[in-house]
């Protein structure tokens, strides 16, 4: 079985080696490896830090809009090789306003390919502007108002990065400029971070779906919570192994958080880096934890249930 949405999938994720070479021939910049095999052979993580030093380094070859839009065009059409109907894509705007790319040039090429992607593509697509969490609370809320008063077509806001370090209550301003103008509410939490951080981001942020939470297991009240308010998780189990977040596929709790009423997706977070778009994904996880179609179409219905949509393209999807 084929997902048909993916809620959860960071751009920059999607930038393959080869591509990566690529840019940066372009824009005459010199990499620190000789070709996209030694590239790869870096993508050999220990936590979730050694991944985004990498990830936040390979960026750097992102200068034009025309970049963008190649990133995001290259992913819409494997993400619809893979089955999906629906992406929900992020993007780190901080990470390249703050090495001096123009967030009008950012948003151009990116929301460009998403709005062409239902006639290239076939698959409907919106943005998710994330703010980082190692950044100050200020400069979240400078990037949301910029993104408010933009005018670019933006569905909602997120906040990833490092969990180990800002508690979410720096973030309230941000979210709170973000709901009063109408965009949707998402944050990381509960990937490295303990339980209370997934608390944190309902209570403080008023976040409508969590990305990750798969801590959240271990702590019977908020899983209790979640399954009482519907709250989707947005999990990514390979993303999870490749990061240690769980030591092997097999023991992860997506099974177990299912069977317990809680409303999970199915997602590839950064497919370049953890080798697997959303259909290798699906096939991996089906596969270690022994999902049968019953759980697999829970999976897909709860992504269809969990996009952000009018509700006559929900209907479509379902
Ligand atoms: C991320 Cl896996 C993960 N966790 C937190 N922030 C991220 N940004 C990109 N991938
Ligand atoms: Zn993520």
């Amino acid at each position: 079985m084929r997902m048909p949405t993916e809620l959860h999938l960071h751009l920059e994720g999607t930038l393959e080696p080869e591509m990566t070479f690529r840019l940066a021939e372009q824009n005459r910049l010199d990499l620190p490896w000789r070709d996209p095999d030694e590239l790869r052979a870096r993508f050999d993580f220990t936590d979730l830090q050694s991944f985004l030093d990498l990830y936040t380094m390979s960026q750097e070859v992102l200068r034009t809009g025309e970049d963008f839009h190649a990133l995001t065009d290259a992913y819409l059409a494997r993400a619809a090789a893979a089955g999906v109907r629906h992406a929900e894509v992020s993007l780190d705007l901080q990470a390249h306003t703050g090495r001096g790319v123009r967030a009008a040039e950012v948003l151009d090429g990116v929301t460009s390919a998403l709005q062409a992607a239902p006639g290239r593509h076939g698959l409907s697509a919106g943005l998710i502007v994330t703010v980082l969490r190692h950044l100050p609370g200020e400069a979240a809320l400078a990037t949301v108002r910029e993104v408010v008063e933009s005018g670019y077509p933006v569905l909602g806001l997120g906040l990833c990065s490092t969990e180990l370090t800002a508690h979410a209550r720096d973030f309230v301003e941000a979210f709170d400029l973000a709901r009063a103008h109408g965009l949707h509410l998402t944050a990381h939490a509960g990937e490295e971070g303990p339980p209370q951080n997934v608390t944190g981001v309902l209570d403080h942020l008023r976040v409508e779906r969590v990305d990750h939470g798969v801590r959240a297991c271990g702590d019977p009240a908020l899983v209790a919570r979640l399954v009482a308010q519907r709250i989707p998780l947005t999990v990514c189990p390979v993303s999870n192994l490749r990061l240690r977040v769980v030591d092997a596929l097999h023991e992860h709790p997506l099974r177990r958080m299912l069977d317990s009423g809680v409303m999970v997706t199915l997602n590839s977070d950064d497919p370049a880096y953890f080798g697997g778009y959303l259909d290798e994904v699906t096939d991996r996880t089906a596969e270690a934890l022994d999902l049968g179609e019953e759980h697999l179409s829970t999976l897909a219905r709860n992504g269809i249930d969990a996009a952000w949509v009018e509700e006559s393209r929900r209907r479509e999807l379902h």
